[in-house]
């Protein structure tokens, strides 16, 4: 509920929509060596790599930089090729993520430029980074990033989008479109609050599901895989996140009547596919909840359960689309009465 305040904060100060201007210290000092990295090397764990994973198509699509997305977890332990061309990203809510301290550590020893993204101001990670940007999302009072999620991705789309216009990447008229677009999502988040009515009744439909699936397309494949995190977090509910095309290369061996799959589909991106996915799971008899754009029409006429979110353009639907499904694990693990500020086994940060 934090988060309409939350994204707008982040972004206040730094985005001068009506001047068409992006202000970020840490980005602008040190904008040419960004903008002219071999590749962008994003780590972090848990939710903020997926915040990572969603910054991905973000940058490849503004900046036209190639970028690649790690788990820390992994990264730490191998021998990777990194050079002093290449930047480096951490991401991390509570700036504490011991998976992650190392691999900046790692990443600084091969000479690569390393940028931090933070909640926590003075916080190890953000120290031990070369040049940084917060978010102004404050902790997160649970364990489980939601807040941290949404602002994360705020800070990486205006650094996406400030290297884009320093490189001649995206067009001036794309690049103010996507400010004001910005500037209009905190409203959209609180509209999309109102939803909760709709989601609670969904919760008390699959709170007794053993296994759930979720699928997403292009920017909304991250989401599909922070929606299931969410659930196994904090509701201990088996979930698995896909993108929608993979389906048909296994998990559709899983599904049957008793299987929810939380397709999200909004009205961007290849939507044709993503509906004739949802047709699939119906011919098997799987149980359709649908994260659909407002006003659609085909969707809704095959999915059990549609959650409806505002118009934006593409790139912002994440901030819109990750709302319904923490709002879902949310109800779904009060319902099932489990502790959702501190689940069972979870650290609000893992510094082993
Ligand atoms: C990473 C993370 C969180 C998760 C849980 C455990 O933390 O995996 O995403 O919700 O709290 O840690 P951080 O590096 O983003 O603080």
């Amino acid at each position: 509920y934090e988060q309409p305040n939350a994204i707008r904060d982040t972004y206040r100060g730094r985005l001068l929509a009506d001047k068409g201007i992006i202000k970020m210290a840490g980005v602008d000092d040190n904008l040419d060596r960004i903008a002219k990295a071999n590749r962008i090397l994003i780590v972090g764990c848990g939710t903020s790599w997926h915040a990572g994973l969603v910054a991905e198509y973000i940058f490849e699509d503004m900046a036209r930089i190639p970028v690649e997305v790690e788990y820390a977890s992994e990264f730490r332990y191998r021998n990777p090729v990194i050079t002093e061309n290449d930047v480096v990203i951490a991401i991390s809510q509570s700036g504490e993520t011991a998976d992650t301290m190392a691999a900046i550590k790692l990443a600084k020893e091969k000479g690569a430029f390393v940028f931090g993204v933070c909640n926590v101001v003075g916080s190890s990670i953000s120290r031990e980074t070369m040049a940084g940007a917060y978010t102004h999302a404050g902790p997160e009072i649970g364990v489980a990033s939601t807040k941290a999620f949404t602002t994360q991705i705020t800070v990486l789309t205006l650094m996406a989008l400030k290297l884009g216009k320093y490189k001649g990447t995206i067009s001036n008229s794309d690049f103010r479109l996507h400010l004001q677009a910005l500037e209009a999502i905190p409203k959209k988040v609180a509209k999309l609050l109102q939803s909760d009515k709709v989601i609670k009744e969904i919760a008390a439909t699959y709170k007794d599901a053993r296994n759930c699936i979720y699928l997403g397309r292009g920017y909304n494949f991250p989401v599909a895989l922070e929606g299931a995190l969410k659930l196994k977090e904090i509701s201990y509910i088996h979930a698995e996140g896909y993108p929608a095309a993979e389906m048909k290369h296994g998990p559709i061996a899983l599904i049957d009547e008793e299987m929810p799959v939380v397709v999200i589909a909004v009205r961007k991106g290849h939507y044709e596919k993503v509906v004739s996915n949802i047709q699939e799971i119906k011919s098997r008899k799987g149980k359709i909840i649908s994260v659909v754009t407002e006003g659609d029409v085909e969707v809704k006429e095959l999915a059990d359960h549609v959650i409806e979110i505002p118009e934006t353009i593409e790139a912002l639907t994440p901030l819109l689309t990750t709302i319904p499904l923490q709002l879902l694990s949310y109800h779904i693990a009060v319902l099932l009465g489990k502790n959702v500020d501190q689940p069972r086994n979870l650290a609000k940060s893992v510094t082993v």
